[in-house]
């Protein structure tokens, strides 16, 4: 067995920066805050955190606005802050990845101001269009070249009185659509990767790469066409397969780029000898689509994965165990030949895991990420089991709550309740600031659950955590086969089989009743088999052995 490249079975861990850990106490985490909490991910068996952007960003999208991508935001820290934590990060075997945000740029950044002034070389580094002409039943206010929607609600177009022309934006207003169909754009695009993997990054998360282009006008009679289906909203888009809408999402075109970009980062490799660097990408597209990031037919090769949020947008508290086989299936069944699978259970964008599911499957939910083949990627909390905060109208920040939501319906969007500060201890600020105001409130659930607590708690959803880390060493988790397959409506099993090695088995009741299965159906079980890892309110304690015809499982038992 030759060792495996880093990457491919790595534990990978997302930072939300802004609510890890702030070092200064001004309610707001920074790049020293991470620093001082390196020993976590070693303690954690974390290989590799990727945190979400830190770039210079007036913040409307919290940092998914970069105004300067070659600088760090005042608010995280210094340049020197970042050189010490990838520094530190290494020496302790950590790997860090950057969150690379190419689709858009703040209105405040110097390409902006300049495209917006028509500055030689700027002209056309964002999507501009003429207006067909005022609105008819306002004179003053101009229409839009077509009626495409934000992701964030309202118009995807916004007029520059300065330009006397609208420019694109699929997300925030402030947040402008690059145009990939310009060369320049392209270049800088290598530009910046180049500066930050010279910095000693080791890859990026690639971030809204659906969003990379849109219709050309060249094939529309120079014009932008109206989408049909433009607006419709993520989960609408989702129920329908997200094949729409039609020209503002999945363009071919894009993937090119994706590949463009590996050929990049493996030729810096070649140049620059050392641990592979690597592409995370990330979108939510229909099954067909996410597969091309990794490659097409025709032999290009593109992410070294995109994430896989299937555990997201098709699974539930409502699903059974046949669905979750189904899910997990559909993955490994479309992934390409050699490629390598990741599972997602949360981020910054949706709701918490444990909110999302049940609050008793944490730990089966855990052991299924880390017993499946390939990477298992972690959001800040989840080692710990936290769950969505409450945010009131008041304290909401979430531009896209914002925009669309009012006090009655901000809850459907807002990202804020998956985004509140990490839970070190049951101190002040959950431990997290030291400062009189967080930038969102700490969750109240914090003297219950908390990273000091369960370090203390005989039995905790971090000690399951950092036992399901360890037993990842094992080879067979690392190199085996698998098969997954539903004992019953409730409760599925999940093999690991490697010749000559240890066979590890995970049984999970996805249900919230007690469900009795038979042994004799879990195929390579030999017993009595030894327990090493069981969900906190399981009856089985690790070193205790099942040996019967049947087992009953807990409500949301692994
Ligand atoms: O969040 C989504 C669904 O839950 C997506 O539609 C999401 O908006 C999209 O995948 C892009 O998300 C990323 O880029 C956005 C930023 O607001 C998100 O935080 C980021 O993860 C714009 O940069």
């Amino acid at each position: 067995l030759l060792p495996l490249d880093w990457w491919k079975h790595c534990v990978l861990y997302q930072i939300y920066p802004r609510s890890f850990k702030d070092s200064d106490g001004d309610g707001i985490g920074d790049l020293k805050g991470i620093i001082s909490e390196l020993e976590h991910f070693v303690n954690a068996g974390v290989d590799a955190i990727w945190m979400s952007p830190i770039f210079e960003s007036p913040m409307v999208d919290f940092g998914y606005d970069i105004s300067n991508f070659y600088k760090i935001h005042y608010e995280y820290g210094t340049m020197e802050d970042f050189e010490e934590l990838l520094k530190k990060a290494h020496e302790l075997g950590i790997k860090v990845l950057l969150d690379f945000v190419p689709n858009h740029a703040s209105t405040e950044s110097e390409y902006f101001i300049n495209s917006e002034k028509r500055v030689p070389g700027y002209e056309d580094y964002f999507v501009w269009a003429d207006s067909p002409g005022p609105d008819p039943n306002n004179a003053s206010v101009m229409r839009p070249p077509s009626n495409w929607v934000s992701q964030f609600g309202g118009s995807a177009w916004e007029w520059s009185e300065a330009r006397q022309q609208f420019y694109l934006h699929q997300f925030a207003i402030e947040q402008a659509d690059f145009n990939f169909r310009n060369p320049v754009v392209r270049q800088e695009m290598f530009n910046i990767m180049q500066f930050w993997l010279d910095k000693g990054a080791d890859g990026f998360r690639v971030d809204a790469l659906p969003y990379l282009m849109e219709a050309n006008p060249a094939d529309h009679n120079g014009s932008y066409p109206d989408d049909p289906l433009s607006g419709i909203n993520h989960f609408e888009s989702h129920q329908l397969g997200y094949t729409i809408p039609l020209y503002t999402k999945d363009l071919i075109e894009l993937y090119d780029i994706v590949y463009e970009w590996r050929e990049f980062v493996d030729k810096y490799l070649e140049d620059n000898p050392g641990d592979t660097r690597v592409l995370f990408s990330e979108g939510y597209a229909n099954v067909t689509m996410t597969m091309l990031y990794y490659g097409n037919e025709e032999g290009a090769v593109g992410a070294h994965f995109p994430f896989n949020f299937d555990f997201i947008t098709d699974l539930s508290a409502k699903s059974n165990a046949r669905d979750f086989v189904y899910i997990i299936l559909r993955w490994l069944t479309y992934m390409p030949h050699g490629g390598v699978p990741n599972w997602v259970f949360g981020n910054h964008d949706n709701n918490r895991m444990p909110t999302r599911f049940r609050h008793n499957m944490v730990d089966g939910l855990n052991s299924l990420n880390m017993l499946l083949p390939g990477v298992a990627v972690t959001y800040q909390g989840e080692e710990i089991g936290m769950r969505d905060g409450y945010v009131s109208w008041e304290d909401t920040v979430d531009v896209e709550a914002c925009n669309r939501g009012d006090e009655d319906t901000y809850q459907l969007y807002s990202r804020d309740p998956a985004r509140t500060p990490y839970h070190w201890n049951n101190g002040t600020n959950a431990g997290f600031s030291t400062g009189e105001k967080t930038w969102l409130p700490v969750a109240d659930d914090f003297t219950e659950i908390n990273l000091a607590k369960q370090k203390e708690d005989v039995r905790s959803h971090y000690k399951v955590y950092q036992a399901l880390t360890a037993l990842r060493k094992e080879k067979t988790l690392a190199y085996g086969e698998y098969d997954i397959r539903a004992l019953s409506d409730s409760t599925q099993y999940l093999v690991r089989t490697l010749p000559t090695h240890r066979t590890y088995v995970l049984l999970f009741n996805v249900a919230d009743t007690a469900d009795t299965v038979r042994m004799d159906r879990v195929p390579h079980l030999k017993l009595p088999a030894t327990v090493y890892v069981s969900s906190v309110h399981s009856n089985r304690l690790a070193g205790t052995t099942i040996d019967g015809e049947e087992v009953t499982l807990q409500a949301g038992e692994a």
